[in-house]
């Protein structure tokens, strides 16, 4: 278990830049909200709660590493470098959709080549085998770039959590895996998913290295992510980050928590908002003050609303392209 909390794990500028990265998040996932309310989106498979491990997760990663994230991952695809507007195009399916060209639920399915994000699925824990496939492509290049995975607890009952962990240990890929453990699987608590709610024991099991991190601490994140992908850089393996997080919202837009939820665990889950915790965090510092931290979010929603604004008077996809890059 590592779970220190160091200051020094990042530079100033980089906590500010995880801080903007998940008020950018929280505005988008606000926006989509109210966008579905109005009957302007189809859906949200809401990142609230999850953007603190998010973010230091991605920012532990180079240009050049992968990222094999989960459809939740809102703010990874954001450190990668992903815009408001180039999100409220997909949000709105619209022709010049840069993630999956107008095809795909918002964030459910979706690449972005230039951002070396690889093929995100609804299809739960698919994308765990091919990430571990990614890492071994690296290693037989003889590339030095790293995979990081994201997942939820929920993943790691299916099969292909335990193919895509055990092929990358027996070849000591370079893989990070973060389970962000929000501990449900839509209505299904932890509890009847595994005996053990600790996926990072599973680790020893697979013999390779597993660290348990408050997913709402962010610089304890950052470090722990931090030192799993050096670790993977050195050529010693997967390691296996429990990430203990939770969730603020429904599952998404199409679910509604309150029949499998009381009010006062949703109460707090609110408690737990990791940008609350990472504000209070840097104006402790007086790396920032709650004036600025505030006026930093405000400009987010403003900025979320004009991308949405923009996004939707922008071109439908033609007909045609429905039969664009299909195999057949
Ligand atoms: C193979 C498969 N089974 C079931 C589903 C339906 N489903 C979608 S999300 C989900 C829950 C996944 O929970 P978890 O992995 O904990 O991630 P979370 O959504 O909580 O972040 C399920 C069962 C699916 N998409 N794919």
């Amino acid at each position: 278990m590592a779970t220190t909390t160091r200051a020094d794990a990042a530079t100033k500028g980089q906590y500010l830049d995880l801080h903007r990265w998940m008020c950018m998040a929280k505005a988008l996932d606000d926006r989509m909200h109210i966008l579905v309310k109005q009957g302007r989106a189809p859906f949200v498979g809401s990142s609230r709660g999850h953007e603190g491990i998010q973010v230091a997760s991605t920012a532990a990663i180079g240009p050049d590493d992968w990222l094999v994230p989960h459809y939740r991952g809102l703010a990874n695809a954001i450190v990668r470098g992903l815009t408001m507007r180039e999100w409220m195009l997909a949000v709105f399916a619209k022709a010049g959709d840069p993630l999956s060209a107008g095809r795909n639920i918002p964030g459910g399915s979706y690449s972005y080549r230039r951002l070396k994000i690889a093929p995100v699925s609804q299809v739960v824990a698919s994308w765990i085998p091919k990430a571990a496939g990614i890492a071994y492509a690296a290693k037989l290049k003889g590339e030095s770039s790293v995979t990081l995975c994201t997942f939820g607890d929920g993943a790691t009952s299916q099969g292909e959590f335990h193919e895509g962990v055990n092929f990358a240990a027996v070849h000591r890929l370079p893989v990070v895996f973060v389970c962000e453990n929000n501990s449900y699987a839509i209505s299904v608590p932890i509890r009847l998913q595994m005996a053990n709610p600790d996926v990072a024991d599973r680790a020893a099991g697979y013999g390779i290295a597993g660290a348990t991190v408050d997913g709402t601490d962010v610089p304890a994140c950052f470090e722990a992510c931090r030192d799993a992908v050096d670790r993977a850089r050195r050529g010693e393996g997967p390691t296996l980050i429990d990430a203990k997080i939770w969730r603020i919202n429904s599952h998404t837009s199409e679910d509604n928590q309150l029949k499998y939820r009381t009010r006062e665990e949703m109460e707090e889950a609110a408690r737990h908002d990791p940008i609350a915790r990472f504000a209070g965090w840097l104006i402790e510092r007086r790396w920032i003050t709650s004036e600025a931290a505030a006026d930093l979010q405000a400009g987010c929603d403003r900025e979320a609303s004009e991308a949405a604004d923009w996004a939707e008077q922008q071109p439908d996809p033609v007909p045609e392209d429905a039969l664009k890059n299909l195999f057949a």
